[in-house]
């Protein structure tokens, strides 16, 4: 690292203290730009890093709501406004309890570069809440999106800040937040993404990330002359993503033999497969946040308290969320002779973890590329919301297969032009931020 990026992370450390994910993603990210600005000292000049680490607007709210016995219930509410340079912000909304300031600002940080990378105009931001849905009412759930979007919707807009669904926020909350938007505004507007397919969904949006994360996956092996099929997966989490990327890899021939809950993972030997993909909705829908349902269902393994990564797999793709996958389990993963990891969550592997898959020649691939599918198809429901279409679902699947792919093209091509064959990481933060950086030059001081 430079003197340089040095002192700016030693910058955003001391202005932001308490935010560890926040710091590790801004770490990451300019690790890998030591070797263009080498190259393009104006971008420094014009202090585009300094500018891009700092949110353009943070919105932070009191979101008060009432449980289905009366009781009142205080949750706080956050929207990064992190960058829009190349279109309106666009991300996420996440519930779970672990949600605070610097979590949502490493995720609308990943946003403006994963955005940037689909090829399409949006720029990035994030939201959501510390409210927890685990064991909530569908009531209690409404009521909550209701408050959520009643102090929000001033701050958001199709051409200014859309949001979409993330951890803990799936089509009924999007339902919920869409309703409410319409009434306090008294207009029908593309404002959100995932939504349902009678009012303004895209098809293919609940499978886009999985599906497009396995495509990824598809490409990775393409460069060393194998496939998908007849290879073995292990994939963490059993949410949207998991459930899109075990679907799609059973489709090409694959199979999954782990999916992962906050209880520890499951280990079915035979394959995740046909009516046991279902299940996993079941299980999500449950919202009892156990995946040792599936195990006591079809009598296979289950593992309390572990992560999967000690499985002897041809490919992994984490799908639960940050931080998940650590050096010790990078070098169980090599050991057992991985050959590819491909992120499905958002900064699932740690930088140490990502390290040891560097030296062993392991196939890595950051988030901001392996999972931009989902957003990309955000990006074409706001598309066909414009123009007020709706596509097939072959047409969707069709445009996702070709982002997925030209976004795996521009990091390899770009890795490779900045002396880095290969190097996934330097080539996906390199190409997402010269869109954005270059956008930001020609707006001047904004
Ligand atoms: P879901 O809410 O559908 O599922 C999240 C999964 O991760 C669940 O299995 C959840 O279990 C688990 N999880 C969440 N937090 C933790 C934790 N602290 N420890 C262990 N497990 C945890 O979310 P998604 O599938 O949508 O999201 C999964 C990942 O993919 C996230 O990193 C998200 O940011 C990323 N992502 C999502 C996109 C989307 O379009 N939905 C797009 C791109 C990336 P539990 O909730 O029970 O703890
Ligand atoms: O992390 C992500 O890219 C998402 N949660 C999807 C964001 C979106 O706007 O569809």
């Amino acid at each position: 690292m430079t003197d340089y990026t040095r002192k700016i992370i030693a910058e955003v450390k001391a202005k932001n203290p308490a935010e560890p994910e926040f710091h590790q993603a801004v770490e990451e990210v300019l690790e890998s730009l030591d070797i263009l600005l080498e190259k393009h000292p104006e971008y420094k000049a014009a202090k585009i890093i300094e500018r891009i680490v700092e949110p353009e607007r943070v919105i932070l709210f009191r979101v008060p709501w009432i449980d289905d016995q009366g009781e009142i219930h205080v949750n706080r509410g956050f929207r990064i406004e992190m960058n829009s340079a190349i279109g309106p912000y666009k991300g996420g909304l996440r519930f779970h309890p672990s949600v605070n300031l610097g979590i949502l600002k490493f995720l609308a940080f990943e946003q403006v570069f994963k955005n940037s990378l689909t090829t399409l105009p949006m720029g990035g931001g994030k939201g959501g809440s510390d409210f927890d849905p685990k064991g909530k009412s569908d009531n209690e759930v409404m009521r909550f999106c209701q408050s959520f979007m009643t102090e929000l919707y001033r701050h958001i807009g199709p051409n200014t800040d859309v949001p979409a669904g993330d951890i803990g926020v799936g089509g009924r909350e999007i339902g919920y937040l869409f309703g409410q938007y319409k009434r306090l505004k008294n207009e029908f507007t593309g404002v959100l993404t995932g939504k349902g397919l009678n009012w303004g969904g895209s098809l293919i949006r609940p499978e886009a990330t999985g599906f497009g994360a396995t495509y990824f996956a598809q490409n990775m092996l393409h460069t060393r002359g194998m496939d998908v099929e007849g290879k073995t997966f292990a994939v963490s989490g059993f949410g949207n993503v998991a459930w899109g990327a075990v679907s799609k890899i059973n489709e090409l021939g694959g199979k999954v033999v782990t999916i992962s809950g906050p209880d520890g993972f499951v280990y079915d030997k035979d394959g995740i497969k046909g009516d046991k993909i279902q299940y996993m909705l079941k299980m999500r829908a449950s919202a009892n946040d156990r995946v040792k349902d599936y195990a006591d269902e079809f009598k296979v393994e289950f593992h309390a308290g572990k992560r999967p990564w000690s499985i002897k797999v041809d490919v992994a793709m984490p799908c639960a969320t940050q931080n998940e996958l650590n050096e010790a389990d990078a070098k169980e993963l090599v050991k057992n002779g991985c050959i590819c990891v491909c992120e499905g969550a958002n900064m699932p592997t740690t930088i140490e973890g990502f390290k040891v898959f560097a030296a062993n020649n392991v196939l890595y691939a950051p988030g901001k590329a392996s999972n931009a599918g989902g957003v990309g198809v955000s990006g074409l429901e706001m598309s066909q919301n414009s123009m007020r279409l709706g596509w097939s679902r072959e047409e969707v699947d069709n445009h996702l297969k070709r982002i997925m792919k030209s976004i795996h093209d521009t990091c390899v091509n770009t890795a490779e032009r900045f002396g880095t064959p290969g190097n996934y990481v330097n080539g996906a933060n390199i190409a997402g931020f010269l869109k954005v950086a270059d956008a930001m030059m020609d707006q001047g001081v904004v």
